[in-house]
């Protein structure tokens, strides 16, 4: 069993997306579920990747490979997630701000909501403060999630935050990505932060109540 977590770890640090789909079939004919691959596979080889990046032993076109390797994985895991509660607690709208690319956070805190009864609706990345009210007069949604991987990007959450706060007053804000923090949260007045997928889940839940 750790033999094969390591194995898809591995295909993420080496970014060998091909092998993916095989030792993820493998995994789940061993009755390892979605969530273990998520957690002890694919998560923990994009730590070390971020490990790597970080301290330059691994550039960005491997990073890239990296990722291609943990999204394929997710295409396959993704319905497992989604089995989840069938109940409608309202509409989430999540998006990657401006100047950031960034999108497998995002992606994975929207699969988790929808696996607990929430409806999302994505706006993709790179999105400009007025993609976000477009979609938002569009969607009508009960919170809208941002999300920025950048030091540099916390810059767009705000300046957005600032701007949606003023367009739709009440309208429930939460942020997150890996450099946001609650203090930065509480500090642009979003109404909420989580640092992961799961406490996403929890902070909706707790907000639509
Ligand atoms: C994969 C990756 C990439 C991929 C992204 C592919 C993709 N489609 O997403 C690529 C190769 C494209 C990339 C590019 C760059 N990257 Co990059 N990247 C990463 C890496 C290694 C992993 C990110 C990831 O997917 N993690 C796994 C997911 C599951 O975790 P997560 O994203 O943190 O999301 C969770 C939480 O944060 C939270 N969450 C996320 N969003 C939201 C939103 C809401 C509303 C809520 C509630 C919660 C929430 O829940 C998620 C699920 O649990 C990180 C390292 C790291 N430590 O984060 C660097 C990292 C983020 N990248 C970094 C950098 C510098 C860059 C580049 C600028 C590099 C360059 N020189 O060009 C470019 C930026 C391009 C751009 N304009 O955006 C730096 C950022 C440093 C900083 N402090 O600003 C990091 C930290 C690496 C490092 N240590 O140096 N990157």
């Amino acid at each position: 069993m750790t033999d094969i977590f390591n194995q898809i770890s591995e295909i993420v640090i080496k970014g060998k997306w091909k092998k993916m789909t095989d030792q993820v079939n493998l995994a789940f004919k061993n009755n390892i579920t979605a969530k273990q691959i998520l957690e002890n596979g694919l998560l923990k080889g994009m730590g070390v990747v971020g490990i790597k990046f970080r301290d330059g032993e691994m550039f960005l076109p491997e990073v890239l490979m990296s990722a291609k390797a943990f999204k394929t994985a997710m295409v396959l895991i993704n319905p497992f997630f989604l089995q989840g509660e069938k109940s409608n607690r309202g509409k989430v709208l999540m998006g990657t701000v401006k100047g950031d690319i960034h999108d497998i956070g995002k992606n994975l805190v929207g699969v988790m909501l929808k696996g607990n009864g929430f409806e999302v609706a994505d706006l993709g990345i790179d999105a400009s403060t007025e993609k976000f009210i477009e979609w938002i007069e569009k969607e009508n949604p009960d919170i809208i999630g941002l999300s920025a991987m950048l030091t540099t990007t916390m810059v767009s959450i705000q300046k957005t935050v600032s701007v949606l706060i003023e367009k739709f007053p009440g309208k429930k804000i939460i942020v997150g990505g890996a450099p946001v923090s609650q203090n930065f949260a509480d500090s642009i007045r979003a109404t909420g932060y989580a640092k992961n997928a799961i406490d996403a889940v929890e902070l909706c839940k707790r907000l639509v109540l």
